[in-house]
């Protein structure tokens, strides 16, 4: 969204999150008007338009940058970042917030009478769902191989049609399980609704254009609108420049140091600690939660993760040393740009 533009965003139309959506704009003091199409929403009182959408378009429609930001449940999300990475194509949305409605859980659920002993017992066995791509991620990393047959609906009748053996599908109250004769055996992602939104990059000809912006603020609070406070201020530090000191009336020698180092700083390999520190870790950071080209989290915007802190385990020496100086070195490159 450029300075000038209103901010649009994406909700659903009419389903289990419209009403909890249209409550939660209510009370940050949103003030609207429906639109003639009943598709939008203009803001009375806000530089802000509401988008009325199915819930499965409004990762698109923020991937595109169609809407700047997006409510709609984690499920969503995480199938269409998967469905992305398959075409090879990386979901350009970012988590910005949890939000204390939709939760819910994709969950694995087999008929009440199917003998089960853990999910090695769906080895080989057909389980129908309208989430292919989580069921497939959860199958893999459980190692088991099994069918699975992609339905757009109506799922948990799928085992009583002969159509599938199990099904993975959402559960809440757990109600329409028992309704259908299943009992659910396993959680493959717990879900909740979220806002996700495009994420803001800053190329050298917006961090100029921000410093220039008329207004009496200084250079670290601009250029904390699009990176972390600290870093903003020690951005400006490096650069030589009073972060405090009214933007605009920067010299412009001090505006292009600044600029440079806000989207272009090159960070050198100063040295290590040697063998001597040697550790290795598991756990940590689910890699999914990383985008690893920048190693920004997807989970908190601006944070950069590197090295052991993320789930990444390997043999000791080489390969763990590897791991930390390679993604130190890619989430500063990315820090600094
Ligand atoms: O038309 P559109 O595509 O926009 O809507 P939709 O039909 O795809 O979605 P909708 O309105 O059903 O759900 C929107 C979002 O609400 C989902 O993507 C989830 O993030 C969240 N949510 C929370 C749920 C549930 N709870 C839920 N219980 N979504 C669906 N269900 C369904 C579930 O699939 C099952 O059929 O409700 C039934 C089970 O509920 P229980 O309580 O019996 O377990
Ligand atoms: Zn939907």
């Amino acid at each position: 969204m450029d300075s000038t533009s209103r901010l649009r965003i994406a909700i659903q139309k009419s389903g289990r999150l419209t009403d909890h959506s249209l409550d939660l704009l209510a009370r940050c003091g949103l003030k609207y008007s429906r639109g003639k199409d009943q598709l939008m929403c203009y803001g009375d009182n806000m530089p802000l338009d509401l988008l009325f959408v199915r819930d499965d378009d409004i990762p698109d429609l923020v991937q595109e940058d169609v809407c700047d930001l997006g409510i709609v449940g984690l499920n969503v999300i995480e199938e269409k970042r998967l469905e992305l990475a398959a075409r090879g194509i990386e979901a350009r949305f970012d988590l910005l917030q949890r939000l204390e409605f939709g939760q819910c859980r994709l969950a694995l659920a087999v008929p009440q009478e199917m003998p089960f002993a853990g999910v090695a017992s769906l080895a080989g066995r057909r389980i129908a769902t309208t989430y292919p791509y989580l069921l497939e991620r959860y199958l893999r990393e459980q190692a088991i191989e099994a069918q699975i047959v992609t339905l757009s609906g109506s799922v948990e009748i799928a085992p009583r049609l002969g159509r599938a053996d199990a099904i993975c599908d959402l559960v809440a109250t757990g109600s329409t399980l028992v309704a259908n004769h299943l009992r659910e055996v396993a959680t493959v992602l717990d879900s909740h609704a979220a806002l996700v939104r495009t994420p803001v990059e800053l190329s050298p000809e917006k961090a100029d254009e921000l410093l220039l912006a008329p207004g009496s603020a200084g250079a670290a609070r601009r250029l904390h609108a699009h990176l972390p406070e600290r870093l903003a201020r020690a951005l400006c530090e490096h650069a030589g420049v009073d972060g405090s000191a009214p933007a605009p009336a920067l010299p412009r020698a001090a505006r292009r140091a600044l600029v440079d180092a806000a989207t272009a700083l090159v960070l050198p390999i100063t040295g290590d600690r040697g063998f001597a520190y040697a550790e290795v870790t598991a756990g940590g950071v689910p890699l999914t939660e990383i985008r690893l080209e920048t190693m920004a989290s997807r989970v908190m915007p601006g944070l950069h993760l590197c090295g052991e802190i993320c789930d990444v385990d390997g043999r000791i020496g080489g390969y763990n040393f590897q791991w930390a100086w390679a993604s130190g070195y890619v989430a500063g490159v990315s820090v600094g740009r």
